[in-house]
This record gives structure tokens, C-alpha cells and sequence, in this order.
């Protein structure tokens, strides 16, 4: 098989750059390891920042979202028995909208098979080749229930490397030409999804003696909650009783916390993770498989927007400008002008989780003067408009710098 743009992954990375390059003109194939139910139905991120919201609608994906989608005008930091609501509407003049991953993901395969768009499911992508020269390809194996089995290999212009974490498109590139960063964080995110209704408007998260704890939700009937754990933790340790009592415990809401079915419970490890550059000859990182951030700041989803939008507009430049002009496009400033964006998120993910989680120190001392200074942090936010501002303006969404020069 031949196209413009080999896409490992159909991931919220993967699915936008495809949506994003048909709009281009500019064609691509979604190599996809999984079932489009599997996909479908995978319960991960659930906070649109606005930039994401707005991309969606104004590339004709966003219909659903608009009718569905729960508009937040703010968010509730709880501490030490106070509360203090963060506004964003009075802070930025922007919102952020609640609205599942999976239904990011439904939305897009839609429309990129309405549009003609081919996505390859049960399709696994087990190798790069030629990734720094003219043509580079990619192996796959078909097969599973619903295909036949196959091993083909798709020839490409451009490989986009959209496959998360663990993927193959990040281990294709030689070791030595990558500088990994990476923080792994002594705990975890017991996340659960509850048939109840949510006891809070907006989004609750709350710094507690006996760990971090979040209120969030997926609908007026569907709270989705979270409770930091220990970065083992076995999510059979916690039957539904003894995670009601610990939501109690951390969120403090009384009565309002109305306990419910647990649905579906999963442990979520915490890294903050950066591979560069983002680029290696013709392969571009996106998404997951670039970095990670821990959830805290609500960032996993949206920055893997963020790059595939300066991705896409590289390739359209490249595709539109005459081949033999010199370099120096948006393609060859994909990785510094991502890298340079994905720090600023790196940063303020890293700082919501320092603030609110309890960091487990053989050293007492560590552990009260660590506890002090969150304190100290929620209480400058609570009594100063700058501090709020900025955690505000940050977690509706940083617009990104599209002109960043190489010598960044
Ligand atoms: P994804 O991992 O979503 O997609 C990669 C795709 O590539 C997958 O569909 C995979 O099947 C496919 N793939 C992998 N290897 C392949 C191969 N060799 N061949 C073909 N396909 C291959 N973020 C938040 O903001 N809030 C949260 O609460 C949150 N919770 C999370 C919970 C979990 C359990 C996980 C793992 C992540 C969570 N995240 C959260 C982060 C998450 O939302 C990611 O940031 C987001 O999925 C990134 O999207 P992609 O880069 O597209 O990667
Ligand atoms: C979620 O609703 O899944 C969610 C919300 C905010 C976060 C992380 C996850 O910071």
C-alpha cells in the first residue's frame, strides 16, 4: 500500500491528524492495533481544554460535543476544610468543556470514515523502515476476529509515530539520536466511574491529609472520581464500600456525595515523560508517544491535539510549497515549536500534582514541611488574583507559539 502520511495509531493524536490532513487535501492511512470497539470504548481523559473545543467545532467534528459536552466555567480546589473556586470565565474569558476521550474518538472515526478515510483496525504496526530516507514504510500484521490475517507494509511520504506510550514508532528511532526526561511520581490514580450523579457542578480537587482526591464526571447521571494510591495498587484491594468511605474522607462533601454502582475501576500510574526531538528524518512523534504528563493537570488529551495541529499545518506547507524550496518551514520547526509548548505543559501538570497530592517520605520532616508549603501554594492561589490567573489561564489551554525560530 502506498500514501502521503503513514499513521501509527488511532489515538486522539492519531484520528486528528488524519481529520486535520483530509481537510488539507493531503492524504493518510491509520494503522490501528486494536478494534474499533476496543478504541471506542477505552475510558481515559474526559477535560477539553478550549483550544480543542474550538478545533473541534471549527473542523466540523464538533456537533456532538456541542449538544452533548458539559461547559465548565471554573473548577473548586478544597484544602485544609476551606474551599476556593478558581473562575475562569472572569479569569481568561474561556471555558472548558467535559466531554469523554472515547466520544473525542467516536466523533473522529465517524467522520474520517464518512470521508473516505482509511483506517486499518486488528492492524499492528511491527516495524519502521528507512525512517530517515525517501519513502519510509511501515510493517504491519492483520489479523483478529474481524479481518483477515495478513502481513502488509505501507509506503509513505511522512510517518506520524501516534501510538502512545508503549508504542513501536518512539523504539524506531536509534537510542542515541533521543534524550529521554522523565520523572516517575511514588503514586498513583485509582479512578473509578460511578452511577451516581455528580455531587458538584464542576470539578472538585482536593489536597487531603490522607491523599489527592478529584470529582469529575462524564454526564448529570455518571461521576467519574479519582483517589491517589499507591503506584501498585491492585484495584481488587478496594471493593465500592471502601471507596465511597475514602471519598468521604477526602472530598468532604456531606450528604452531597451520593454513593452509587462503581461501573468500571482502573489504577493509573503518574509519570511526567519528555523523548526529543520530536523528529528523526521523515518520522514525527505525536501525542503519547512523545510524552506523557500526569493527569492532574487534565493536559494528556489536549497536548496531543496541540502537536498534531502543528503537524498538519507543517505537512500542508510542505505539501503546498514548491519541493525545492529551502527548509526552515512549520515541518522543520515541528519538534521546537512542540517541545517548546509541551514543556510549559509539562510544567504546570507537574505543579498541580506537587501541590495537591501527599508525597510518602521516610523523613518526617520532609512530609511536614512538603504539607506546609501545599498549604502555602493554596493559599496564595485563594488570596491572590495573579496566582489564580495564571492556573487558570493554564489550564483552559495556552495557545501555541507556531512561530518559534530554530535557535529556540
Ligand atoms: P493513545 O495511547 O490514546 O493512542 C495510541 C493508539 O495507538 C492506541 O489506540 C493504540 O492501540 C495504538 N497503538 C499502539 N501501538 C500500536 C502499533 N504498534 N500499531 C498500531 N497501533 C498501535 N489524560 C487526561 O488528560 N486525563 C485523564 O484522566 C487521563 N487518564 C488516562 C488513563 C489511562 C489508563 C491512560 C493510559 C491515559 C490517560 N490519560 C489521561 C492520558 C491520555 O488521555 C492520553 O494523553 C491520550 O490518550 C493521548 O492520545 P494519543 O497520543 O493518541 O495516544
Ligand atoms: C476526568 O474527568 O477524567 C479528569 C478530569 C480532570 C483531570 C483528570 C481527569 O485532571
Amino acid at each position: 500500500m502506498r500514501t502521503q502520511v503513514g499513521i501509527v495509531g488511532a489515538g486522539p493524536a492519531g484520528l486528528f491528524l488524519s481529520h486535520l490532513l483530509h481537510l488539507e487535501g493531503i492524504e493518510s492511512v491509520v494503522l490501528e492495533a486494536r478494534t474499533r470497539h476496543h478504541i471506542e470504548n477505552r475510558i481515559r481523559a474526559g477535560v477539553l481544554e478550549h483550544g480543542t473545543v474550538e478545533l473541534m467545532k471549527n473542523t466540523g467534528v464538533g456537533a456532538r460535543l456541542q449538544r452533548e459536552g458539559l461547559t465548565h466555567r471554573g473548577v473548586e480546589l478544597r484544602f485544609a476544610g476551606r474551599s476556593h473556586r478558581i473562575d475562569f470565565e472572569e479569569l481568561t474569558g474561556r471555558s472548558i468543556t467535559v466531554y469523554a476521550q472515547q466520544e473525542v474518538v467516536k466523533d473522529l472515526v465517524a467522520a474520517r470514515l464518512a470521508g473516505g478515510g482509511q483506517i486499518l483496525f486488528e492492524a499492528e504496526a511491527t516495524g519502521l523502515d528507512n525512517i530517515d530516507g525517501p519513502h519510509p514504510r511501515i510493517r504491519y500484521r492483520r489479523e483478529g476476529p474481524g479481518v483477515t490475517a495478513e502481513d502488509g507494509e505501507l509506503v509513505c511520504d511522512f510517518i506520524a509515530g501516534c501510538d502512545g506510550f508503549h508504542g513501536v514508532a518512539r523504539a524506531a528511532i536509534p537510542p542515541e539520536a533521543l534524550t529521554i526526561f522523565e520523572r516517575v511520581y511514588p503514586f498513583a490514580w485509582l479512578g473509578i466511574l460511578a452511577q451516581t450523579p455528580p455531587a458538584s457542578e464542576e470539578l472538585i480537587y482536593a489536597n487531603h491529609n490522607r491523599g489527592f482526591a478529584l470529582l469529575s464526571m462524564r454526564s448529570p447521571q455518571i461521576s467519574r472520581l479519582y483517589l491517589q494510591c499507591e503506584p501498585d495498587e491492585d484495584p481488587a484491594a478496594w471493593p465500592d464500600a471502601r471507596i465511597w468511605e475514602e471519598l468521604h474522607t477526602r472530598l468532604n462533601l456531606g450528604a452531597g456525595l451520593i454513593e452509587g454502582p462503581v461501573l468500571q475501576k482502573g489504577v493509573t500510574p503518574m509519570r511526567s515523560f519528555v523523548a526529543e526531538p520530536l523528529r528523526f528524518g521523515n518520522l514525527f512523534l505525536a501525542g503519547d508517544a512523545a510524552h506523557i504528563v500526569p493527569p492532574t493537570g487534565a493536559k494528556g488529551l489536549n497536548l496531543a491535539v496541540a502537536d498534531v495541529r502543528v503537524l498538519a499545518a507543517g505537512l500542508a506547507e510542505h505539501y503546498r510549497r514548491d519541493r525545492a524550496q529551502a527548509g526552515n518551514g512549520r515541518l522543520d520547526r515541528y519538534s521546537a515549536i512542540c517541545l517548546r509548548h509541551a514543556w510549559k505543559v509539562q510544567r504546570f501538570s507537574w505543579w498541580m500534582t506537587s501541590m495537591l497530592h501527599r508525597f510518602p517520605s521516610d523523613n518526617p520532616g520532609d512530609n511536614a514541611f512538603d504539607h506546609r508549603r501545599q498549604l502555602a501554594e493554596l493559599d496564595y492561589l485563594s488570596t491572590s488574583r495573579a496566582a489564580s490567573q495564571s492556573l487558570a489561564e493554564n489550564y483552559v489551554g495556552l495557545d501555541v507559539d507556531m512561530d518559534v525560530s530554530l535557535d529556540v
